[in-house]
């Protein structure tokens, strides 16, 4: 019996997931398999996927577990529980305007506002009662102000040099992000006790990291 865990293929959160698993003394450097890994001293199988695809994996049982960002978890809403923040990946999902413009909230009232972040943008538009055109876009979130597409941009955010070069503010941070462990919610009781190992060594991890 083997626990199933998904992480990201390639892209910002896959060395420091791999690294994780190293810390946790878990090999899983395998051969030259760039889809699945099984480790060879713990009962764990790797798959590289897509961060988006990763919780409908976890929720349908593909994969038991997942490492993801909380701005994926919380967008895809699908049934999965989020374990563990692991400390990495750390960014903010915020909005921004045109440098010069000046900004209060009630500015968004009527506006377009360019996001590969619908959902979790418009609970935030509900939450302060604005209305909003929302204008989804899956990648080059911030040139869109610039091209006349949106008055407003919703994307995350970690040095911010992305926003200064195109010529953006950020005004309002609406979700604070970093990379976590979900699962599936039924495993069966030999997997509960796999997994209760490897939270153990990740917290154990992340103590020593501090
Ligand atoms: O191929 P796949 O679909 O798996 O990857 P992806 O391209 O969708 O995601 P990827 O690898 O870019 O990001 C994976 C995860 O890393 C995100 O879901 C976040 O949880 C986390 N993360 C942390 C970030 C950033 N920091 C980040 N800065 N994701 C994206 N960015 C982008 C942001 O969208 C903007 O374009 O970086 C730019 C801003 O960065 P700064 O430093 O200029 O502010
Ligand atoms: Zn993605």
């Amino acid at each position: 019996m083997k626990i199933k865990i998904a992480i990201q293929k390639s892209g910002r959160l896959h060395d420091d997931s791999v690294r994780l698993f190293k810390e946790c003394g878990i090999d899983i450097s395998n051969g030259g398999n760039k889809l699945k890994s099984t480790a060879s001293n713990f009962p764990l199988e790797v798959y590289f996927l897509r961060d988006d695809d990763i919780p409908q994996y976890v929720e349908d049982g593909v994969a038991d577990l997942g490492i993801v960002g909380e701005n994926v978890v919380y967008e895809k809403k699908k049934q999965v529980e989020v374990l563990e923040q692991l400390g990495f990946g750390k960014c903010r999902l915020s909005i921004a305007v045109t440098r010069n413009e000046t900004y209060d909230r009630q500015f968004l009232a009527g506006k377009r506002i360019a996001t590969s972040y619908p959902v979790i943008l418009q609970e935030y538009l509900d939450k302060h009662n604005i209305s909003a055109e929302i204008h989804e876009i899956s990648g080059s979130v911030e040139i869109a102000p610039g091209i006349g597409l949106a008055e407003a941009i919703c994307d995350l955010v970690s040095s911010g040099s992305t926003l200064l070069t195109n010529g953006l503010k950020e005004v309002e941070t609406i979700l604070q992000s970093q990379a976590v462990l979900i699962r599936n919610q039924s495993l069966s009781a030999e997997q509960e006790q796999i997994l209760q190992r490897l939270l153990f060594r990740i917290r154990s991890v992340k103590q020593a990291r501090n």
